[in-house]
């Protein structure tokens, strides 16, 4: 080859594979490396064959067959194979060239590679890209994190592999170092609850006598046009449980222990460190722990014997009710997930633009939904929204469905059908919405045992210990911090 590509991609497992032949889909010439050069040759002899993709088996070559200033995207496994792959790469690069890693990388390594690579004069961006397999080749998310200068350099291609949404891209610069990456996070932790919350009407479903037939009619209905669930996992939970392999359903033979690779974890992890409630995330992770743990429940399954409520509503009331549930329970769990990224945005000084982020999640990925255009459009009304909830929009959808979930939460602890993510949604609207709550009595508990002192509300703003259990008890001479 005498011309030089457009761009490279080092990682040829199937996500890379699939954004090489979207790149090359949208006119662009791509050099592609991997570790392992039999899997290159592989693709260069089946999907790459008769397009201008070329492999290279020693980087060195494939460096060198990039036009300048070079662009490099890593798809290569999370964690100790982007640092191997990028010291690999790096003596080959020179000043303003750029690498993209589009791995779920965790975002503070993401920070530590941005700041390294800036020092030696290579840009750095860190991408979030979403939509799985099928993403990757037609039309992914994407959430790119870096300088604006070294994303300048890349949006033109971005623009045309991203998915889109009323012809409308759905990539958009995200912020500095490793936002891009952070934003990806908390799009997988809003992904768990989301799937979590679908799980937990399953079982309700089920136990109402629904059988998978019916229930693919509800979710189906869920998601018919103008519906607020409308979405792409409400619609596969009907394909899913509407599939036969020789004549059996086989959701039904589905083990159900759950798997996760971390970027649940990584958000609640990051919630609690920032002291922001993504209890509705937070609940999606344990639920995941709790069914992982089988040997365990097995046992107590056996120990334990409960009294519960047969169903009180009739099918239809119950289809209906479930419906608002769902729908107040998402709002609450994005709520939670952008008063995440909004407080991490002054944790990590990153400034995000919360309209634009939700229109780039609007199609390619796997939350896309309806619903989040009606967020996009919300946060664009008004920049300085507070939280989505006070949206006028989600106020009004909230107190239209909250009996619906609070009905649902109430039927589901009846009956004994566990519903950690609608319980808590619910939990959170109740104490999001209350001027006065646990508050008081925890620092009263906490002035009596340790004198951590309370504010009273006759003087707001003083700090005072109150001598509760008498003078026998008195701690007041100890200290602690509050
Ligand atoms: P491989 O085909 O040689 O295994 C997803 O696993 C992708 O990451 C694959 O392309 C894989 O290459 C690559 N990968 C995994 N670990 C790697 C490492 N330590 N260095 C480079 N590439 C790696």
């Amino acid at each position: 080859m005498d011309k030089k590509t457009d761009i490279g991609l080092v990682g040829l497992a199937v996500m890379g594979q699939n954004l090489v032949l979207n790149l090359s889909d949208h006119g662009f010439s791509v050099s592609v490396f991997n570790r392992t050069f039999e899997k290159t040759k592989e693709f260069l002899d089946g999907g790459a064959k008769g397009r201008a993709i070329f492999g290279f088996e020693k980087m060195k070559d494939f460096v060198s067959s990039l036009s300048k200033p070079r662009k490099i995207i890593l798809l290569v496994k999370a964690g100790s194979a982007v640092t191997d792959t990028i010291n690999e790469i790096l003596p080959f690069l020179e000043k303003g060239d750029v690498i993209i890693d589009g791995g779920n990388s965790y975002f503070k390594d993401t920070q530590k590679r941005f700041n390294e690579l800036e020092g030696k004069g290579i840009h750095f961006i860190g991408m979030g890209v979403s939509g799985g397999e099928e993403g990757a080749r037609f039309g992914p998310s994407l959430m790119p994190g870096g300088t604006p200068e070294a994303y300048k350099m890349i949006e033109p291609m971005m623009t045309k592999v991203a998915a889109k949404f009323n012809n409308e891209p759905c990539v958009t610069y995200i912020g500095h170092d490793g936002a891009g990456h952070y934003t990806k996070m908390v799009h997988n932790g809003i992904e768990y609850g989301d799937i979590e919350i679908i799980a937990e009407s399953y079982e309700l479903l089920k136990a109402y006598g629904f059988s998978n037939q019916d229930m693919a009619a509800v979710f189906e209905g869920y998601n018919a046009p103008k519906k607020p669930l409308k979405s792409f996992l409400i619609e596969i939970m009907g394909k899913v449980l509407r599939f036969k392999e020789n004549g059996k359903e086989m959701i039904d033979f589905v083990n159900d222990v759950a798997g996760q690779k971390g970027t649940g974890k990584w958000t609640a992890q990051e919630a609690l460190d920032l002291s922001v409630d993504a209890g509705v995330i937070t609940q999606a992770v344990f639920a995941r722990c709790l069914s992982a743990n089988k040997a365990e429940r097995m046992k107590a399954s056996t120990l334990f014997k409960k009294v519960l409520d047969k169903p009180h509503h009739s099918k239809e009331e119950i289809i209906k009710k479930l419906e608002g549930a769902l729908y107040v329970a998402k709002i609450v769990s994005y709520t939670q997930g952008f008063i995440l990224l909004r407080d991490a945005a002054k944790a990590y000084s990153w400034i995000f633009d919360y309209g634009k982020i939700a229109a780039i999640w609007r199609q390619g990925c796997i939350i896309r939904s309806d619903f989040l255009d009606e967020i996009t459009k919300a946060f664009n009304q008004s920049k300085s929204l507070e939280s989505l909830m006070m949206a006028p929009f989600f106020q009004k959808a909230v107190q239209d469905h909250l009996k619906d979930l609070r009905d649902v939460v109430k039927e589901m602890t009846a009956m004994g059908i566990p519903a950690p993510c609608l319980s808590t949604a619910l939990a959170f609207v109740d104490g999001y919405t209350t001027p006065k709550g646990v508050g008081t009595v925890i620092q009263a508990l906490r002035d009596a045992f340790g004198s951590h002192q309370v504010e009273l509300t006759s003087k707001p703003g003083e700090y005072v210990h109150i001598n509760w259990l008498g003078s026998a008890f008195d701690v007041s001479s100890t200290h602690y911090n509050r």
